[in-house]
């Protein structure tokens, strides 16, 4: 049985495309199981960089099965959008696989979310106003439209009276927001679903019998750990499960069935939005991570928060997701730092903490413990064995894997395929 996991160990923004993309070579069908368009994914091949939101990274070859798991939230009108921009670019979706059982994202649910965050004020999460939240909270509260209704145009209708005439009435009399169109949205989304049609299918079954035909399968985490409805910062997380069981719920696979399980790791850390970062640089350090590495969301744009590496949180997400082993990403941002902070765990009140706070308050007592390690002071973005790294960038990444006593995998210096250095 050869199956794959790639997971975000820290707030997202990993670099996750980068590795999804590079193990992709060797699998047969990539799947993504969580999440929405709230992701932003950048894969560059060949030195040119496509930004994926919805579509597995596996898209960019042509020979994968793509498959668009139950746990997802779709937004057809997104996908429909990132479909035409690929085949602009001669690449084609026709191995493309849509879950009969996910959730649709409609109009009100985009608007609920904008409307929501403006009420909210110093409480507001800063999503990415994608509508992820309110879809998610439908599907639990079981009124959500599945991929399957929508094909079904009779049932489609039903569910979306009942849904326009709550969702006006909240986005009117408890928000005074616009409500949204009855037939207008009919209209669209029914056009949605002819043209989606070709690629809806029973992925549950379909991923199950690839692994038990012995393909190997690829499942592509969307954002991180730390995002985690239950595990993560609460309430500043997304509305799914970005961890390694997530993935089993998501894409219908029992746990049994989960090998290989990645943690990506960029060098430092990012977040986008509100909420807790206790390693976070609010100093010229800060700025120069931002600048040097680019830090600014995929999808809308927004300046990532810096910060030095927190091993907590890591520590933390290699226990929720057991995993296998670390990739490595963007070392080669840090090359100009003459020195590296590395947060190896908190204390509260003197006393070390164990496990990760739940309590925000609590964790905002917390004080990260650094230890202090020279840099390299080299460009490293050219180097393609473990050895040939400078010392200190071999003692920087050893030191990750000391303290969250999981191995090292995959070092990427670079946004490139070739820019990888694998370790034996
Ligand atoms: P949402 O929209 O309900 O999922 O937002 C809830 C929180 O989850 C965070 N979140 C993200 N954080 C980092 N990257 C994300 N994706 C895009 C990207 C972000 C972008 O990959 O670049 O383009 O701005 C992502 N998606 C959700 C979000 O910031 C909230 O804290
Ligand atoms: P994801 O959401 O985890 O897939 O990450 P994003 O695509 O949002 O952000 C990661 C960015 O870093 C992308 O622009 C990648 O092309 C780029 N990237 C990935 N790995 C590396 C690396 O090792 N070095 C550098 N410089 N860039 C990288
Ligand atoms: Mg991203």
């Amino acid at each position: 049985m050869a199956t794959s996991m790639v997971i975000g160990t820290q707030w997202g923004d990993e670099g996750k495309g980068k590795i999804v993309d590079y193990l992709a070579e060797q699998a047969d069908v990539v799947v993504r199981s969580q999440g929405g368009n709230n992701a932003g994914h950048t894969v560059v091949v060949d030195d040119k960089a496509f930004a994926l939101r919805l579509l597995p990274s596996g898209i960019l070859y042509d020979n994968k099965i793509n498959v668009v798991g139950t746990g997802t939230v779709i937004d057809p009108k997104v996908l429909l959008g990132e479909i035409e921009n690929l085949e602009r670019e001669g690449k084609s979706a026709k191995t493309l696989q849509i879950s009969n059982r996910a959730h649709v994202i409609l109009p009100y649910h985009n608007r609920l979310d904008e409307a929501e965050e403006a009420s909210k004020g110093a409480l507001s999460i800063g999503t990415t106003k994608n509508g992820i939240g309110p879809c998610y909270a439908d599907k639990v509260n079981r009124i959500g439209i599945r991929i399957c209704d929508l094909m079904n145009e009779e049932v489609f209708k039903e569910k979306l009276t009942y849904n326009v005439k709550l969702k006006n009435k909240i986005l009117r009399d408890v928000y005074g927001a616009e409500p949204v169109d009855y037939y207008e949205i009919l209209k669209d989304y029914l056009g949605y679903a002819d043209r989606l049609r070709q690629y809806v299918t029973d992925t549950n079954y379909n991923v199950v019998s690839y692994i038990k035909d012995g393909k190997k399968v690829l499942f592509e985490g969307a954002q991180a750990t730390m995002l985690d409805l239950d595990h993560g910062t609460y309430p500043f997380v997304t509305s799914s499960h970005p961890i390694s069981g997530g993935a089993s719920v998501g894409a219908g696979v029992g746990p049994n069935y989960l090998k290989n399980i990645v943690g990506v790791v960029k060098a430092y850390a990012t977040r986008v939005g509100a909420g807790p970062f206790p390693s976070e640089l609010l100093d010229e350090t800060g700025d120069l991570l931002r600048e040097t590495g680019r830090e600014f969301g995929t999808v809308t744009g927004r300046p990532r928060r810096c910060g030095w590496l927190d091993l907590a949180v890591v520590s933390y997400a290699a226990d929720l997701n057991s995993l296998d082993y670390l990739a490595i990403t963007r070392l080669d941002i840090l090359d100009k730092l003459p020195e590296l902070k590395i947060c190896v765990g908190y204390t509260l009140n003197g006393e070390p903490v164990k496990g990760f706070p739940a309590d925000l308050q609590e964790l905002e007592k917390c004080e990260p413990v650094y230890e202090t390690m020279p840099g390299w002071q080299t460009d490293i973005s050219h180097i393609r064995n473990y050895e040939d790294l400078p010392e200190n960038a071999r003692r920087y990444v050893e030191r990750i894997s000391e303290v969250t006593g999981v191995r090292i995998g995959i070092v990427s210096v670079g946004p490139n395929r070739k820019q990888t250095i694998v370790l034996q």
